[in-house]
């Protein structure tokens, strides 16, 4: 039986997506728009102040196209932390004019397909705790997608030997560093906690450089043969000051 692969697993990642129902925000007196954009403001200042203190990270983006209008990402030690975020944001004036439309639970993940050089364990580096509750970078762009390993007739991944499957994580691995400060991806395991089997959040400065990335990897032989992709969505920073132009009517 091929041996599975030990996981390092960091912060608890909640990505929420939400569609504005513009209909009714036009309909909400002006004072009461003032009201639900500076409670929402204040939310996010609360969560500015968690990011600092290195107990969590969060990220607003607005989404492009008809998927959703906005996406939370979150980052917390627990379950119940995401949990009680995600019913203070409902309980807020501003939930009041938005509708559910995607969301995805998970947890930061990285993989021991490499060995470890100096035959120390991986997750008591620093720098791989830095990485395993990541502060998420302001960059311009975010892309978000969920995704699974196939398991179809001869193209099955959980069949690999370990060995396989640590070569080709290497080769993507390879295509990945060439875009080293251009792209900055998130990966996060979700087996047991979503419908899908991993999230990928890339943090992009330009745009085409997702694009670029995306279809480069597709001809590494662990997407081509192996990967199974959900729905994406794509987006630009939100920032808590550009809240009262973004929702301005
Ligand atoms: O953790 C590391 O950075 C070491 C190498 C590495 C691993 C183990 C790595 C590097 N990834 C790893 C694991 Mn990845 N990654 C994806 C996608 O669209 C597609 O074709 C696939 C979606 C992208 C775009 C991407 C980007 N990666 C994984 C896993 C877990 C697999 C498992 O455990 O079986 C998935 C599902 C996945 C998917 N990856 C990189 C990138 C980039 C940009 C890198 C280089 C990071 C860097 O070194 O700077």
């Amino acid at each position: 039986m091929p041996e599975a692969v030990e996981t390092m697993d960091g912060w608890y990642c909640l990505h929420d997506l939400r569609t504005i129902d513009w209909t009714s925000w036009k309909l909400a007196s002006s004072d009461e728009r003032q009201a639900a954009i500076f409670e929402f403001q204040q939310l996010l200042e609360k969560w500015e102040q968690t990011e600092k203190d290195k107990k969590g990270s969060h990220a607003l983006y607005t989404v492009v196209g008809q998927k959703a209008d906005f996406i939370l990402m979150i980052l917390r030690p627990t379950l119940e932390e995401l949990n009680q975020i995600e019913t203070e944001f409902n309980k807020s004036k501003l939930a009041e004019f938005t509708r559910p439309a995607y969301s995805y639970v998970s947890v930061v993940e990285l993989s021991k397909y490499m060995p470890s050089k100096d035959g120390e364990d991986p997750e008591q580096k620093p720098e791989i705790q830095a990485r395993l509750k990541p502060t998420l970078p302001k960059w311009q762009y975010i892309c978000f997608y969920p995704m699974d390993k196939r398991r179809q007739d001869d193209d099955n991944w959980y069949m690999l030997p370990f060995e396989d499957r640590g070569k080709l994580m290497y080769e993507h691995s390879k295509t990945g560093r060439k875009y080293a400060g251009r792209i900055r991806q998130i990966i996060t395991g979700s087996m047991g906690l979503d419908d899908w089997e991993w999230a990928v959040t890339l943090f992009a400065h330009d745009s085409l450089d997702i694009k670029k990335l995306v279809y480069e990897m597709r001809f590494d032989e662990v997407s081509a043969r192996y990967g199974d992709f959900g729905t994406f969505y794509v987006g630009s920073i939100l920032p808590r000051e550009q809240l009262p132009s973004f929702l301005q009517i």
